[in-house]
């Protein structure tokens, strides 16, 4: 049995992580350590109990850290634990400073101790899991790959891109066995709905506004979560240390396309159409301040040194998520009650919450 440990893995990626790794890797006990933020939910992972483990902690308590890491011996650590949205860090940005970056350098401190006390061994690997934002904005043309210049935009992407320097650090200064991987924007089951396909699923339902920012036209590159499950599996198991992989979904999409198929997709399930199209409650409302207009992965190094490629098209797997949202509502209020409630209506004024007038500010 080879236990991995996993931080943040109670938010979106990393439960869908650890639900699908239990069952792709039957050799594999998996423990997850995470703060349980606003964005973790550890009722999400309740029903595993066979090779699975809990640990509710910060990895900014390195002494916690140490003695999981004595305790378990684990072959791998895969970091998901991250503050991730955008908007928050643009009104809040320390705590993207504290978990990010703060947070990740400790985590890699205990880990190279222990490491090194271990004797280095050569089956051991860190996985930091990072974002297409460090590489900034694309014009209409190109793509972003491993080479690409780090210009991040948000505090968010900039903390993003602090923490991959510091693991790249950690590999070149202390032959430390670091790996990361860049992804593009995903979606899927258990996202937050403060993202925004679960954001416009959940409104279209309950036919409030669909807050869409400036002209509509900034374009992701989607990636199902279990395409990206699947490529860090991989990235974990074969790549190289020290390397870096760009993983993308191959699916780039203007915001106000995804929206009108988001529209579209729950007017069929919901039986509305015509006048009730849910495409009125579109409302076009002030731009994201420093909006990053295009990302685009270039995803050629992963497929052609590892064998990767996402299995599954963007209109199959957005059904499917739709599907899951419209199957889960008691996760849905679970996850919306509490603090998540309040920082809508301190940010926002209530204005997403309650579909008013749309406007951020
Ligand atoms: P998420 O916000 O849904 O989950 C983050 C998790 O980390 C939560 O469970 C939270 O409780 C935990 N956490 C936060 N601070 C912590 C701390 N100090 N100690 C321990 N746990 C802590 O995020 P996500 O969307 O699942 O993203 C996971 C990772 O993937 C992040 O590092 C993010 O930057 C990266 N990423 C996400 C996307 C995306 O589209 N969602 C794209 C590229 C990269
Ligand atoms: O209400 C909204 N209206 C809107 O037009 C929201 C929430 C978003 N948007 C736009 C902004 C972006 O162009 O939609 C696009 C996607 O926005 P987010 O879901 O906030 O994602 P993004 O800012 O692109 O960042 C995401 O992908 C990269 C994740 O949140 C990051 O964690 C990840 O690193």
């Amino acid at each position: 049995m080879k236990t991995i440990l996993v931080t943040g893995g109670a938010g979106f990626i990393g439960t869908n992580f650890i639900r699908h790794a239990l069952v792709a890797r039957p050799d594999w006990r998996i423990v997850n350590l995470d703060a349980l933020t606003y964005a973790g939910n550890a009722a999400n992972l309740e029903d595993l109990h066979a090779r699975y483990r809990f640990v509710h902690g910060n990895i900014n308590d390195s002494a916690l850290v140490e003695s999981m890491l004595a305790e378990e011996k684990p072959r791998g650590v895969v970091h998901f634990a991250a503050e991730s949205h955008v908007d928050r860090s643009i009104v809040g940005p320390l705590d993207f400073v504290e978990t990010n970056v703060a947070g990740t350098t400790r985590l890699l401190s205990a880990c190279r101790r222990w490491w090194e006390e271990t004797g280095r061994p050569d089956d051991f690997r860190f996985l930091h899991v990072s974002t297409d934002e460090v590489y900034g904005s694309l014009g209409p043309e190109g793509f972003f790959t491993e080479q690409t210049a780090y210009d991040p935009s948000s505090p968010y992407s900039a903390s993003k891109a602090a923490s991959d320097h510091m693991v790249r650090a950690w590999h070149r200064t202390y032959g430390f066995p670091a790996l990361i991987t860049n992804c593009s924007n995903n979606y899927g089951p258990f996202q937050f709905p403060e993202k925004l396909i679960p954001l416009m699923i959940l409104n279209i339902i309950e036919e409030k506004k669909l807050p869409v920012y400036g002209d509509g036209r900034n374009v992701r590159d989607w990636l199902y979560v279990i395409d990206h499950c699947e490529a860090l599996m991989t990235v974990l198991e074969r790549g190289t240390a020290g390397q870096t992989y760009n993983i993308g979904g191959g699916a780039e999409r203007q915001n106000i396309d995804v929206v009108h198929q988001l529209c579209d997709l729950l007017d069929q399930r919901l039986g509305r159409g015509g006048a009730t199209t849910s495409r009125r409650l579109i409302s076009f409302v002030t731009d994201r301040p420093g909006h990053d207009r295009r990302y685009a992965i270039d995803a050629s190094k992963i497929h052609k040194e590892l064998g990767w490629q996402p299995r599954f098209s963007f209109e199959q797997a957005l059904a499917a998520t739709v599907d899951w949202y419209l199957a889960h509502k008691p996760w849905i209020e679970s996850v919306r009650s509490g603090e998540y409630r309040r920082w809508i209506e301190v940010h926002y004024g209530g204005a997403r919450g309650k579909g008013t007038e749309g406007q951020r500010d």
